[in-house]
């Protein structure tokens, strides 16, 4: 026998080892919308984080775009099964944004222009897990992507990265939100296999 790795899967094998249980791969970009994608403009667009206590704070475009962003290349995988791995963006951690917010709270639900909500506990959107994103692919995000700006939250189901994203409450009891409320699981771990309700 030669050396051979224990994760390495031989020819044809390239990318799965980072294949969550049930996903495959896909080489386009998928659009999933619960509705309508609804028109934004970077003119009236704000974003606000609420505390639990109603303190808020609020960026206009010019304001969130002269924070300090970053270049992320992250792998996002859908509850319907599709993968896309190595996907490049440019966004602003969440660390940033929720640096000034004075919070004890340990849950958060993100708003998006057109009703979408999705909820998941703070600490998932804190030390380097998420950004609110506004480019893919070094052009800046199409609207049917989420633009002019999205959350993106790599290590859970994407359902859980808002697209059109406008607002995040923290909270200190956990609220479901749109998928969750309707059977999705409600943390949604890919690499546990957490679609469902129960999963
Ligand atoms: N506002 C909003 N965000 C959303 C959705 C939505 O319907 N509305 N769909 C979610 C789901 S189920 C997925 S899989 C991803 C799809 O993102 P994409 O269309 O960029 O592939 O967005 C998530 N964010
Ligand atoms: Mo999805």
């Amino acid at each position: 026998m030669g050396i051979v790795s224990p994760g390495f899967k031989g020819r044809g094998g390239a990318g799965r080892e980072k294949l969550p249980p049930g996903q495959y791969l896909v080489t386009d970009f998928p659009v999933l919308s619960a509705g309508p994608t609804p028109r934004v403009d970077t003119g009236s667009w704000e974003l606000r984080i609420r505390t639990e206590t109603g303190e808020v704070h609020s960026w206009d475009w010019a304001a969130f775009r002269a924070l300090p962003s970053e270049e992320i290349t992250v792998d996002l995988h859908c509850v319907t099964k599709w993968s896309k791995l190595h996907t490049p963006w440019r966004g602003v951690s969440l660390d940033t944004l929720l640096a000034e917010a004075e919070t004890s709270a340990e849950y958060a639900l993100a708003r998006s222009y057109g009703g979408y909500t999705t909820n998941l506990p703070l600490q998932d959107l804190l030390d380097g897990q998420a950004w609110v994103a506004y480019e893919f692919d070094g052009e800046p995000l199409e609207s049917e992507h989420g633009g002019p700006a999205r959350l993106l939250v790599p290590h859970l189901y994407l359902w859980k990265s808002a697209k059109w994203v406008q607002g995040i409450d923290l909270l200190d009891n956990d609220e479901p939100g749109f998928w969750e409320s309707l059977g999705y699981h409600n943390y949604g771990d890919p690499w546990r296999e957490q679609r469902y309700w129960g999963d």
